[in-house]
C-alpha cells in the first residue's frame, strides 16, 4: 500500500484552492464510510480530484506490482540494484531494528537483507502498511530469514509512526526505510510535514533511507506513466471500478480516458481521468450526482520528481544530516541515506 498523501496544489489554469482542507477524520482511514466522505469531498473540488491512496485496492495493488515490472517504469529495478550494491553500508551490524513504511511485496527489504549478508547482525523488522495483503506478502518474502523478528502493523504511516515513537527501542541503530519514491506522491507541504514526522521517533544516530525518482527527459516520464501496454491506464481507471463497487456508483469506464501530463513548473507528473463525453454520474453512497463536461478531468495522482540536491535540502529541512547518496548509472533514481544528528 502506498502513502496517504494529500492531493497536490491545483493546476495553474484553475482558480481552485491550492490544498483543499481535508474532511474531518472521524472515520478510520480504510473504512468505506471514510472513502465515501473523501470521494464526496474531493470530487466537488475544482478541479475535481481523488486522493491517490485509493488507487490501491486489491486489484490496484496487483496492477501497481505489474507497473513495477514494465520496461518503461525503471524506478523499481533501479532501486533494487542500488539496494543490493550498497547493502553492506546501509545495513551494517550497528542496525538492530528496521522500520519499513509501505513495504508492498517485501521484495526490496528481502533483497537488502540478503545482500547485506554477513555484514548485518540480528534484526527486528517493523512493517507498517494499511494493506493486510501487502503485509502477508511481506511476511512470506521475509520468511527465509530465520534470525529476523518480523512485526507487522496494519495501519496508516501516521499511526504507525506514533506507535513507534512510544515503543521501547533496543540498543543499536534504527533504520527507517521509505522507498519506491512514495515521497513523490506527497505535495510539497505534506512531504515536509511527513519527513518531520519520520524524524520524530528517531534518536541520534538512527537513519532514514529514502528512495526518490529523479527528473528525467519528458519522453521517459510520459512513457513511465502512460505505458504502451495500458497497465497504468488500467491502474488509474480501476479507481472508478472501486467507486462503483464500494459506493454503488455508475461510472461507465470507457467514457473516461487515462490522461497524463508533465507539469514542468511544479516538477510533477499528473495522472487524470478525462471524461470523453458530457455525462452524468451518480454515486449514491457519497450522496453525489455529478454532471461532467466533455474533456473535464478528475485528478488522481501527482508524482513529484526531484534533483539530487533537492532531496538533500528536503532532508536537511526536516532535521536530518545526509550520510550518502547514490544514483543509478543513468541518473534516473536516487537512494539517500540520512541520519538524525
Ligand atoms: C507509488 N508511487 C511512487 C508510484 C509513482 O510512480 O508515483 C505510483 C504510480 N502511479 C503510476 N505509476 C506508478
Amino acid at each position: 500500500m502506498r502513502p496517504t498523501p494529500a492531493i497536490g496544489g491545483s493546476r495553474r489554469r484553475s482558480t481552485a484552492r491550492r490544498s483543499p482542507r481535508r474532511p474531518p477524520a472521524l472515520e478510520p482511514a480504510g473504512s468505506v464510510a471514510r472513502f465515501a466522505m473523501d470521494v464526496r469531498h474531493y470530487l466537488i473540488q475544482s478541479p475535481r480530484q481523488l486522493p491517490s491512496r485509493y488507487l490501491y485496492d486489491d486489484l490496484g495493488s496487483v496492477l501497481f506490482e505489474a507497473i513495477c515490472r514494465l520496461p518503461w517504469y525503471p524506478l523499481t529495478r533501479a532501486e533494487m540494484r542500488l539496494l543490493a550494491r550498497h547493502a553492506p553500508q546501509i545495513l551494517d551490524r550497528r542496525v538492530t531494528s528496521i522500520v519499513e513504511l509501505g513495504a508492498g511485496s517485501g521484495l526490496k527489504l528481502s533483497a537488502l537483507i540478503r545482500a547485506a549478508g554477513a555484514h548485518r547482525g540480528r534484526l527486528d523488522a517493523h512493517i507498517v502498511d494499511v494493506s493486510a495483503t501487502a503485509l502477508a506478502g511481506t511476511r512470506r518474502a521475509l520468511a527465509e530469514f530465520h534470525d529476523l523478528r518480523v512485526v507487522t502493523h496494519e495501519t496508516t504511516y501516521e499511526t504507525g509512526l506514533e506507535a513507534l515513537s512510544g515503543a521501547p527501542h533496543a540498543r543499536g541503530r534504527r533504520l527507517m526505510l521509505f522507498l519506491g519514491s512514495n515521497i513523490g506522491n506527497f505535495d510539497p507541504e505534506g512531504r515536509d510535514r511527513f519527513l518531520r514526522a519520520l524524524r520524530g521517533p528517531l534518536r541520534p544516530g538512527d537513519r532514514l533511507l529514502l528512495g526518490v525518482d529523479l527528473v528525467k527527459p519528458m519522453r521517459d516520464l510520459m512513457l513511465a506513466y502512460d505505458d504502451p501496454l495500458g497497465v497504468t491506464a488500467a491502474f488509474n481507471r480501476n479507481l472508478l471500478t472501486r467507486i462503483n463497487r464500494e459506493l454503488w456508483a455508475d461510472f461507465v469506464l470507457d467514457r473516461f480516458a487515462h490522461h497524463v501530463a508533465w507539469n514542468a513548473d511544479r516538477g510533477r507528473i499528473e495522472m487524470h481521468l478525462r471524461s470523453t463525453t458530457a455525462q452524468r454520474v451518480v454515486i449514491p453512497a457519497a450522496g453525489l450526482d455529478l454532471t461532467l463536461r466533455k474533456g473535464e478531468t478528475i485528478w488522481t495522482e501527482s508524482s513529484y520528481k526531484y534533483e539530487t540536491g533537492g532531496v538533500v535540502d528536503m532532508l536537511q529541512r526536516a532535521g536530518f544530516g545526509v550520510v550518502a547518496q547514490w544514483t543509478d548509472a543513468a541518473g534516473r533514481f536516487a537512494l539517500t541515506l540520512a541520519e538524525a544528528p
